[in-house]
C-alpha cells in the first residue's frame, strides 16, 4: 500500500502545470526595495525596542511578519552617500571610490541596476541618491535635489529640476506606486527602488503627524547623559542632542512666547519653502507647545530631557508617514497578487542615535549606528516569521539579489549571497565570523573622528585615528551599551590579540591598502571644530 500511495504522489507531482504559471513560476521574482535615511533599528516596532513601542510601525511589521527579521545586519561605513554606493556596488567604500559624503559616485562602475538590467530586468529608482551625479544604469529615475526637502521638495529628472508641492514622503510613495502601475505588468521582471529622506534632520512631520505624539513621553536611554569615559573620539564629537542640536532649526524652538520666530536656524530654506497655508498649519500645531515650554522656563537636566523629548516626537513622527507608505505599496502589491513573486526589502541607510549615549546623528561603529534594520519576504522562499541572526552587512545586498535574480554574482563583489539564509536562517554562526567597518568623514559635521575596526559576534575591537590614535573594545555581550572599555584590560588579553589579528586579515581580504589611513593637516581640523561648533 505504501508502494502505491508513492507511486500515486509521484504520478500527481508530475501532473502537467498549465503553461500560464510554468511561465509565472519559473520568472525571476520582483524586487521592492524601500530605503529610508536614518532610521534607527530602535524606531521599529517589529525590534521590540521601548520607544517603538510608544510609535508603532503596524506597516513595515508586516513584512517582518510575512518574512525574515534580521538581528546583527550592519553597514560597512555608517554615512549615507558611502552606504548606498555599497549597496549599489557590493563593493567596500575604499573600492568603489566613494569613501564620504563630499565625493561623487564614479556612475561609470558597474552596479546592480546594470547587472539587473543584462538580466532582463526593468529598473527604477525614486528619491534620495545622494551620490552627486545623476544616476546610471536605471531605466528611470526621478531624485531629490542633495539632502532633499520635507516641504514642497525639488526633483531631479533628466535635464529638468522640478519643484513638486507636497510632502516628501507621501510624493515617494506616490511615485514608486505610479510606477508599478505603469510597468509593473509588463513582461520583464523590475527592481524598484523607493528611497525616502525621512527620517533625517530636520525632521519636519507631515501635517497631519504635526501633533502626533504631543502627548507621548518617550524613556531616554540609561546613557543619555554619558561623560564618555575612556572614549576619547566620543568625548570630541559634536553631535550631542542638548549641546549640537540648533534649537530653531532642528528643534523647532522658538524665540520667546507667542512669537512663531525661530531661535538659531542657519538652513532658512526648509521653512521658508512652505506654502503660507502649510505654515499656518505648522504654526498652530507648534505654537501652543513652544508657548507651554517658555512658561515652564526649565533649566540644566530638564532642559536636556525636554530637547530629547521633542526630538524624539518629530523623529518619530517622521516615521509615521514612512509606514503609512510601506502599507500602500504593501496594500498594492496584494491587492495585485504580485506579491507572490516579489521580494521586499525594507531598510535604511545607516543606523541612528535615539538619545544613546547622549547622541544623535550616525557615524561611529557604536551598535545603533553601525546597525541597519532589515526586514525581507518573499513568500516563496521565506518562512513567515524567520529570524535571522547571522553577522551581514549591506555589501551582501547587491549579491542577494543578483542570487535570486539568476544572475551571475561578479568576482570583484565582496559580499555574499543572503539567499541560503533566507531559505534556511539556522544559527547563523558558519555565515561569518567578523565583519569589517571603516568610516571616513572626518573632519565634517559632528566631528566624528576616522576609524574603522572589527565585530565579531560577542565583541568589537575599533581605532581612531587622523588626529588621534586609541583604541576601543567591548563585550557586547557583558556591556550591550559599550560604555566600559576594554582596551588593554589584561582579563581580554587573549580576547584583544585574537580581534586584532582578525582584523589584519579582513583588511587584506578585503584589499584595505596603506593609503586609507590618511592624515588631515592639524589646522584643517582646528578650522572644522570652529565651523561647525
Ligand atoms: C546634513 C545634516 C547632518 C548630517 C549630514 C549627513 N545636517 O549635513 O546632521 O550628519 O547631513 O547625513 S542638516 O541639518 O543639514 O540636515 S547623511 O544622512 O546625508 O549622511
Ligand atoms: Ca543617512
Amino acid at each position: 500500500i505504501t508502494a502505491l500511495a508513492f507511486v500515486f504522489l509521484f504520478l500527481f507531482s508530475c501532473k502537467e502545470e498549465p503553461e500560464e504559471d510554468k511561465k509565472e513560476n519559473s520568472r525571476p521574482p520582483n524586487i521592492v526595495f524601500i530605503m529610508t535615511d536614518d532610521h534607527a533599528t530602535q524606531a521599529i516596532s517589529a525590534y521590540g525596542h521601548p520607544v517603538s513601542k510608544l510609535a508603532p510601525t503596524p506597516n513595515i511589521d508586516r513584512i517582518a511578519a510575512n518574512g525574515a527579521k534580521f538581528f546583527s545586519n550592519f553597514c560597512t561605513n555608517s554615512i549615507c552617500g558611502p552606504s548606498r554606493a555599497v549597496i549599489l556596488t557590493g563593493k567596500h567604500s575604499h573600492l568603489n571610490g566613494f569613501r564620504m559624503n563630499g565625493e561623487v559616485f564614479d556612475g561609470s562602475q558597474p552596479t546592480l541596476p546594470k547587472y539587473l538590467g543584462k538580466a532582463g530586468y526593468q529598473t527604477a529608482l525614486f528619491g534620495k541618491w545622494h551620490l552627486h551625479g545623476l544616476p546610471e544604469g536605471f531605466d528611470e529615475w526621478n531624485i531629490l535635489v542633495d539632502q532633499g526637502n520635507y516641504y514642497n521638495p525639488d526633483f531631479i529628472k533628466g535635464k529638468d529640476t522640478t519643484r513638486i508641492e507636497g510632502y516628501a514622503t507621501d510624493i515617494i510613495t506616490e511615485m514608486g506606486l505610479q510606477w508599478l502601475k505603469e510597468n509593473a505588468g509588463n513582461d520583464q521582471p523590475f527592481l524598484l527602488m523607493v528611497q525616502h529622506k525621512a527620517p533625517h534632520r530636520n525632521w519636519m512631520p507631515a501635517p497631519r503627524h504635526l501633533n502626533l505624539y504631543d502627548s507621548v513621553t518617550f524613556p531616554l536611554p540609561d546613557t543619555y547623559f554619558s561623560d564618555h569615559e575612556g572614549q576619547l573620539a566620543a568625548q570630541q564629537q559634536l553631535q550631542t542632542i542638548y549641546r549640537d542640536m540648533y534649537e530653531g532649526h532642528d528643534l523647532k524652538m522658538s524665540v520667546e512666547k507667542g512669537s512663531d520666530s525661530l531661535r538659531h536656524n542657519p538652513w532658512k530654506n526648509d521653512f521658508e519653502r512652505m506654502t503660507p497655508q502649510q505654515r499656518e498649519i505648522w504654526n498652530n500645531a507648534y505654537r501652543p507647545k513652544n508657548d507651554a515650554f517658555h512658561e515652564a522656563n526649565l533649566k540644566g537636566k530638564e532642559l536636556a530631557e525636554w530637547k530629547g523629548q521633542r526630538y524624539l516626537r518629530d523623529y518619530l513622527a517622521t516615521v509615521a508617514s514612512v509606514d503609512e507608505g510601506v502599507g500602500r505599496i504593501l496594500d498594492f502589491l496584494e491587492e495585485t497578487g504580485l506579491d507572490e513573486n516579489t521580494i521586499v526589502v525594507y531598510t535604511t541607510d545607516q543606523g541612528f542615535y535615539l538619545g544613546e549615549k547622549g547622541f544623535f546623528d550616525k557615524r561611529f561603529m557604536y551598535e545603533e549606528s553601525m546597525a541597519m534594520p532589515l526586514l525581507i519576504q518573499y513568500p516563496k522562499e521565506i518562512k513567515s516569521g524567520s529570524e535571522i541572526r547571522a553577522l551581514t552587512q549591506n555589501l551582501d545586498f547587491a549579491p542577494t539579489f543578483l542570487d535570486f535574480a539568476g544572475a551571475e554574482i561578479p568576482e570583484e563583489m565582496q559580499g555574499q549571497s543572503l539567499r541560503p539564509l533566507l531559505k534556511e536562517p539556522g544559527t547563523g554562526e558558519d555565515f561569518r565570523d567578523a565583519l569589517y567597518y571603516h568610516y571616513y568623514d572626518f573632519p565634517a559635521f559632528h566631528m566624528v573622528k576616522r576609524h574603522y575596526g572589527v565585530r565579531t559576534h560577542r565583541y568589537k575591537l575599533m581605532h581612531f585615528y587622523d588626529d588621534i590614535d586609541s583604541w576601543e573594545m567591548y563585550d557586547l555581550q557583558k556591556d550591550p551599551q559599550e560604555m566600559k572599555n576594554l582596551y588593554n584590560d589584561p582579563a581580554y588579553a587573549g580576547v584583544q590579540e585574537n580581534l586584532h589579528n582578525s582584523l589584519d586579515s579582513l583588511q587584506k581580504v578585503y584589499k584595505v591598502t596603506d593609503k586609507e589611513f590618511a592624515q588631515t593637516p592639524p589646522e584643517r581640523v582646528e578650522q572644522a571644530y570652529r565651523n561647525f561648533a
